[in-house]
């Protein structure tokens, strides 16, 4: 399936004046407005490639039609995405769900999409068929070294596929930890952790990051080696310049302050940057912006405050990476809906009036630094996002669109109704 430059150009001639006038009523009331559209022009979210599929729960899976069942229809469903928002142009593989056979195969189908490759994630949650050794008790926490080991390899293994096809970081996710009082010996696992990961960082290409996700609970109940923000921290200041602090939105405790986390990482330059997704009870994955975009605005303003105060550059100094999947929806349509959230909230966050917010702080007025914030929270700033879109040539409504073209039922002719792509 192909999404041809005539049918984007149709759509968008179509709704053209309806946009024209909701863009230019907006614009006239921002004076930086052209500031606005070439910050989200250049501003890119990496599709991960195991939300291609349906995601499952523990209860069961319900598969969609036409899933991708291969590494390169993945890449294509995320050139679709691409074609569609102009804003999706970065891939995020986790080994082994899709190893690469092709190298030079591959990297040439993803410049034929414009896609470059984002992190990697290594794997070290699950046992994969002929593993030696069990994560049944960790990985890089476990109290074998055989085990720390192989995991360690697996992680250089990631590093080896990533270079290949041009990555740059590597996002390390442990679901090490422990589910009974008793079961570990805290200060022992996190040392273990900590030798492992140096080894993996010594094994780091110069010029690569590597990214230590962290996560409240699950799968384990009572501690998690890498809980929170503070132990990834402590791992990143530890392992030296090239580690930092990955933040998923969904591995916090209920109501953690996320955007203060934020403020803090970026202030101490450990900032990894982000898996996006939305939740209202834990890491339910759930499409971005679908249940507290206020929260997401709270982090972009927080996100732009702290980049521009570093001179960091917005688009490419930070992770950007999307990190849902759930059983309801069709991947492709949720993943349009979690870019558009992301680019609204960032549009919003640059619409902050800084000076006036520092100055009704310095001054403690706090109604007006509520207002100054909410002021932009509640502007519509869809179309302007859209006009970033248009002018780089994706579709002025990408959903809207997938379904006219009825992007799925092509998807299933082509690969058929029960191909079901790898992930959990
Ligand atoms: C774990 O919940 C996580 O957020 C990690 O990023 C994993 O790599 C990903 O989800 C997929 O399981
Ligand atoms: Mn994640």
């Amino acid at each position: 399936m192909h999404i041809s430059r005539t049918s984007i150009d149709a759509h968008n001639e179509t709704l053209y004046a309806t946009h024209k006038r909701r863009f230019e009523y907006i614009a006239s009331d921002i004076a930086h407005v052209e500031d606005i559209i070439s910050r989200l022009i250049a501003f890119n979210v990496a599709i991960p490639s195991w939300a291609l599929g349906t995601g499952g729960t523990r209860f069961g899976r319900f598969p969609g039609p036409g899933e991708p069942g291969s590494l390169e229809e993945k890449m294509e469903d995320v050139g679709l995405l691409h074609a569609l928002n102009r804003s999706s142009g970065a891939i995020s593989l986790h080994i082994p769900w899709d190893i690469p056979e092709d190298y030079t195969g591959i990297r040439a189908k993803a410049a034929e999409l414009g896609l470059v490759f984002d992190a990697v994630n290594s794997n070290t949650f699950q046992d994969q068929k002929h593993q030696a050794l069990s994560y049944k008790f960790g990985s890089l926490q476990h109290v074998d070294r055989a085990v720390r080991k192989q995991a360690i390899e697996h992680n250089i293994d990631v590093i080896r596929h990533g270079e290949a096809l041009g990555s740059k970081a590597l996002t390390v996710w442990l679901s090490d930890g422990s589910c009974f009082p008793g079961q570990l010996n805290f200060r022992r696992a996190f040392q273990h952790t900590l030798e492992s990961l140096e080894e993996i960082y010594a094994a780091l290409p110069g010029n690569w990051k590597m990214f230590v996700e962290y996560k409240a609970f699950e799968p384990n109940f009572y501690s998690m080696t890498v809980g929170d923000w503070g132990q990834s921290l402590l791992y990143t200041t530890k392992l030296g310049p090239k580690a930092y602090t990955l933040v998923d939105l969904g591995h916090h405790l209920p109501n953690a302050n996320i955007e203060q986390i934020v403020a803090l990482l970026l202030m101490e330059r450990k900032l990894a940057g982000f898996h996006f997704n939305d939740s209202k009870y834990g890491d339910d994955d759930l499409t971005v912006g679908s249940i507290r975009p206020y929260q997401l605005f709270l982090i972009f303003n927080e996100l732009v405050e702290g980049m521009d105060h570093w001179g960091m550059d917005h688009a490419s100094s930070l992770g950007w990476m999307i990190d849902a999947s759930h059983n309801v929806k069709d991947p492709l349509e949720d993943l349009l809906q979690s870019v558009e959230a992301i680019m609204i909230a960032y549009a919003q966050a640059l619409l902050v009036d800084r000076k006036k917010l520092e100055e009704a702080q310095s001054a403690n007025d706090v109604a007006s630094a509520q207002e100054i914030l909410q002021d932009a929270f509640r502007t519509d700033v869809r179309s302007i996002v859209a006009e970033a879109r248009l002018r780089i040539g994706g579709a002025l409504e990408p959903l809207h669109l997938f379904r006219k073209l009825e992007v799925r039922s092509a998807l299933t002719n082509e690969r058929g109704r029960f191909s079901v792509a790898t992930g959990l």
